[in-house]
This record gives C-alpha cells, sequence and structure tokens, in this order.
C-alpha cells in the first residue's frame, strides 16, 4: 500500500494516472465517492493538461510500433487482455459496484464477462477483416484498414468498464494507440484495466489513462493537433464542446449522447410481457441511455397496464448494490440526485401525477416513479432525466404512437410491445432510432451497428463500423506495367 493506492472491498487501486507505461501522479487529487454510502474511497489523480499532453506525446510515441504489429499479435495481446479481465472478474465487479452503485450481481454475471467479451470480439473481428481488390482494366485498387493513430476515448460513469472498452477494445484491435479519460464519478476500473493490460503484454504507451475533471482536461484532449479520433460517449452539452473543441483540427468524432426513448405498447401486445419490459427501465437506476423512459400504451390498455406495472414495480427491491437481492440500487452522486428531483418536481408543478415514488429515499437513493398526465411538450417529456423516473401517456391510434414516439430531439433507441408482426414491420419503419427492439429490450450483438439520429450521437460502433472509425481506409492503385523486368 502507498500513499497513491486505495483500497476497495479489499482490492488495491492505484490512484494515479497511467502514462506511458508509468504511473504518474498529479500535484493534488479529488474525492471519489461511492453512492452506496456516500463514503469517500480516497483521492484520485486531479489531472492538467500538461498531463494530458504527456499522455497523447505517449500514444503518439507508441503508434508506430503498435500499428506496426501483426494482426495476429495485436489479437494475441487483446485475448490475454480479456483473460487477464476474467481472471480479475471479481476485484472489477466489487470495485466498480462500490465507484458507481450498479448492482453486483450485473457486474459479475453480465457486465465483466461482456467487458471481455468486447476484446474477444474485436480481436477475432480483426482477423476476419478483408482487404478489398477491384480491377480497372487491369490496374488493381487495394483497399486497406490503415491505423489511424492515438484516440482520445472520453467516457461516461453509467457503465464506466463496459462504456469504456467498447471504444479501448476496437481501437487497440485497429491498432491505434489510446487516450483514455474516464468519467471522475467512476474512475476506478480504468486504473485496473491499465494493470491488465499491462501484464497481458500491451506495450508501454499504446494504452494511457488520465483521471480528473473533463472541465479541467478535456480540452487539452480533445484540442490536440496529434490526436486523430475523438470517442464520446455522454451528454449532449460536452459532446457540443468536444466538437467544438475538436474542428480546430477537424478530428473526427464519435458521439454516443443521450435519448429519451419510448416504449409503444399496443393493446395487442402480451400485457405481462409489456411489464416486464416497461419495469426493466429501472435497471442501473434508470441511468441507461438506452432507457425507454417515455411509455406510450394504447388507450384500451391503458388502465390495465398500469394496474399489473405498478404492482410489479411496487415489488422491486431498492437498497445496497452488493445484496444479491436488491433490484434498484443508488443514483450515482448527490448532483445527479438534485437533478432528478428537479425534474420531478418541476414535472409535478407543471400537473404531472404521481403514480409511483416521487420522492427521494434515504442516502443516494430515488424511489422509482411514473409520472402521468404530462403534456408532449413539457419538460419531463421531453428531456433525458437519468434517474428512475418514467412517463406514461397514451394514444389511440398507431400513427398517433409513431407520431409522439418521435417527437423529442433524440433518436437513440424505441422498443415496441405488439402482438402483430405487420403492424411491428410498420411501425418500426416509420420510428427515428438508431435501435428498435421488437417484443425484447436490451440485447445487443456486437456484429450490429450500435448509436443514435439527431442529438443522441453521430456514428455508429460495431462490428465494421467500429473499424471503420478507428481507421483510415487507404485505396492503393497499382498499375499493371511500370515495375522492373516486366
Ligand atoms: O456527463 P458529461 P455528466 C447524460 C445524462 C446525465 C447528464 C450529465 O442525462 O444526467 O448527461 O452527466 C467528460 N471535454 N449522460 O455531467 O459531462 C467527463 O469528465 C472533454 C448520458 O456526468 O457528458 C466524463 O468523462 N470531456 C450518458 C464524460 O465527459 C469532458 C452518460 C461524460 O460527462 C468535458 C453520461 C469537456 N469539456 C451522462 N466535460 C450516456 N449517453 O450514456 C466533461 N467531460
Amino acid at each position: 500500500m502507498t500513499e497513491h493506492t486505495l483500497t476497495v472491498a479489499g482490492v488495491a487501486v492505484d490512484t494515479r494516472h497511467w502514462i506511458g507505461g508509468e504511473r504518474v501522479a498529479s500535484a493534488t487529487t479529488f474525492p471519489d465517492v461511492s453512492p452506496v454510502d456516500g463514503a469517500t474511497l480516497g483521492g484520485i489523480a486531479r489531472g492538467t493538461a500538461a498531463e494530458a499532453h504527456a499522455a497523447v506525446a505517449a500514444a503518439k510515441a507508441a503508434f508506430p510500433g503498435w500499428a506496426a504489429t501483426p494482426r495476429a499479435r495485436r489479437a494475441r495481446i487483446l485475448h490475454a487482455i480479456a483473460d487477464g479481465v476474467e481472471k480479475r472478474l471479481e476485484d472489477l465487479a466489487i470495485v466498480e459496484t462500490c465507484d458507481n452503485g450498479a448492482l453486483l450481481r450485473s457486474h459479475r454475471r453480465g457486465v465483466m464477462p461482456r467487458v471481455a467479451h468486447n476484446f474477444r470480439f474485436f480481436a477475432d473481428w480483426l482477423l476476419t477483416l478483408g482487404h478489398d481488390d477491384f480491377d480497372t482494366r487491369g490496374h488493381i485498387n487495394h483497399v486497406s484498414w490503415d491505423p489511424a493513430g492515438p484516440c482520445v476515448l472520453i467516457t461516461p460513469w453509467n457503465a464506466p468498464l463496459m462504456l469504456a472498452t467498447w471504444k479501448v477494445a476496437p481501437a487497440l484491435a485497429a491498432g491505434d494507440t489510446v487516450v483514455l479519460k474516464p468519467a471522475e464519478w467512476s474512475p476506478l476500473t480504468a486504473s485496473l484495466l491499465a494493470d491488465i493490460a499491462a501484464e497481458a503484454g500491451l506495450p508501454a504507451g499504446v494504452l494511457n489513462v488520465v483521471q480528473g475533471y473533463g472541465s479541467e482536461i478535456g480540452d487539452a484532449l480533445t484540442s490536440h493537433p496529434d490526436v486523430r479520433r475523438i470517442s464520446f460517449t455522454g451528454s449532449v452539452p460536452t459532446a457540443r464542446r468536444i466538437a467544438a473543441s475538436a474542428a480546430a483540427n477537424l478530428t473526427p468524432l464519435s458521439l454516443e449522447l443521450g435519448g429519451k426513448s419510448p416504449l409503444l405498447v399496443f393493446a395487442d401486445a402480451d400485457l405481462d410481457l409489456a411489464v416486464d419490459l416497461a419495469v426493466e427501465q429501472y435497471d442501473n437506476a434508470g441511468q441507461v441511455c438506452l432507457a425507454a423512459t417515455r411509455i406510450l400504451v394504447e388507450e384500451t390498455a391503458a388502465e390495465e397496464f398500469t394496474r399489473r406495472f405498478t404492482e410489479k414495480a411496487s415489488a422491486l427491491r431498492q437498497g445496497d448494490p452488493r445484496d444479491e437481492s436488491t433490484d434498484i440500487g443508488p443514483n450515482i452522486h448527490e448532483r445527479q440526485l438534485e437533478k432528478i428531483d428537479g425534474f420531478v418536481r418541476r414535472a409535478v408543478a407543471a400537473g404531472a401525477r404521481v403514480v409511483l415514488g416521487g420522492h427521494r429515499g434515504d442516502g443516494h437513493y430515488y424511489a422509482p416513479t411514473l409520472l402521468t398526465d404530462v403534456a408532449q411538450d413539457s419538460e419531463i417529456v421531453q428531456e433525458e432525466v437519468f434517474g428512475p423516473v418514467l412517463t406514461l401517456q397514451t394514444f389511440s391510434t398507431e400513427d398517433e404512437a409513431v407520431r409522439l414516439a418521435n417527437d423529442t430531439r433524440f433518436g437513440l433507441a424505441a422498443t415496441l410491445a405488439t402482438g402483430d408482426a405487420e403492424r411491428a414491420a410498420r411501425v418500426t419503419e416509420r420510428l427515428v432510432a438508431g435501435t428498435v427492439w421488437v417484443n425484447c429490450f436490451f440485447v445487443r450483438d456486437l456484429r450490429a451497428p450500435f448509436g443514435g439520429s439527431r442529438h443522441s450521437g453521430v456514428g455508429r460502433e460495431g462490428g465494421t463500423w467500429s473499424f471503420d472509425f478507428y481507421c483510415d481506409l487507404k485505396n492503393t492503385v497499382t498499375a499493371p506495367k511500370g515495375f522492373n523486368g516486366h
């Protein structure tokens, strides 16, 4: 144990940056607070612009070597990182839970296995990534996927390691080097990932982690001329700042932002399934960009749906996320709780009726909430709350359902509950959303594109789309003549 280490549930975590294969301390630290009980876990390196620049310099220096590393070797190292994640799965799960408050059982059984899978998937995809050839009158067009360079990856706190590795894994597979900036509210598992990657044999400087406040070091990273890609998951206002900062160098951006996704429940749906889908929206205490927070129910089914939903949601157990029997844990931070409560209070003042919850619990907990009698143009229907707050509206025709569903500035996802396959096809075609789930929710295959339209983002992640972003495509046209001896 050193002054730069904190211990969470018996797991030691280095609180410094990881730059060029070395731990680097900052002059000052910022407190990392656990949402589970409000306890301060320790002080984390409070990065400066100079440290951010040092991380980009390390990524730049490591780039030629990593880019030239044969694909098969890159893939082997990514698999070794996945092995390391699996070996330390329990450590990662408990540290993440104490840091961001999401359920330990989800981290153990869902999230951390997916983190390992992210590395395995992109390692394997890399090996199948082909080079296209086209013949133009004997001239061969050879299309290759070249590594782009140092990438800045900025990630949020709602699913810290999961969302970070969606970016880190394809970037490393592509032959790029990385500066990862995790969210200041959940900085710990990124530090453990640096240890795991080093043990797996990832060369120094290929993955760098800088800690700190986005408002203090973000610009130093996103405006840096040596950065070739910026991938960001987070809020719309921050995305705007990043886009403005990246504009100076025309750095390509991938932006995965918020949502206000609808759940459309038609009267012909299996109502129990629809209720299950609706209750699932409280997962991670509602801190999920994809969450279908606007329930739109066909008028004739609304009363029965509401009755069954209320019964089921009232039975959810809220409490310590380390407890296996807990369904809903705390929200991340006091500031986030105030934000959630502000949304609910303003909605009620504007005439919303509280069907369920509508208030804070002890500590960092917010009661699962359902509001009705909300106007389509009201703040609670239009803005992302990022807490366990759902609204319920009714519709009487399919046209009205589609109109309400599409009537926000977002377009990340939509979920549909219907027993009519033709209706499903018709409605799906008219929805503005990067992902539409029909009679299911949150099923995610890394081969498929993921991302949003409108204010939900720019670009897509997953499979080939990730490599499209992290690579520079090059077309080499070679004439059938001109070489010596021919
Ligand atoms: O997000 P920020 P916040 C939404 C959600 C939530 C709201 C605010 O509605 O209530 O955003 O959350 C880094 N340059 N989502 O304030 O600020 C920051 O350090 C570069 C949706 O926490 O977007 C962190 O690493 N980076 C969402 C990351 O941006 C900067 C997930 C995200 O923080 C920066 C999270 C700057 N100027 C919030 N300022 C989703 N889509 O899943 C901050 N950052």
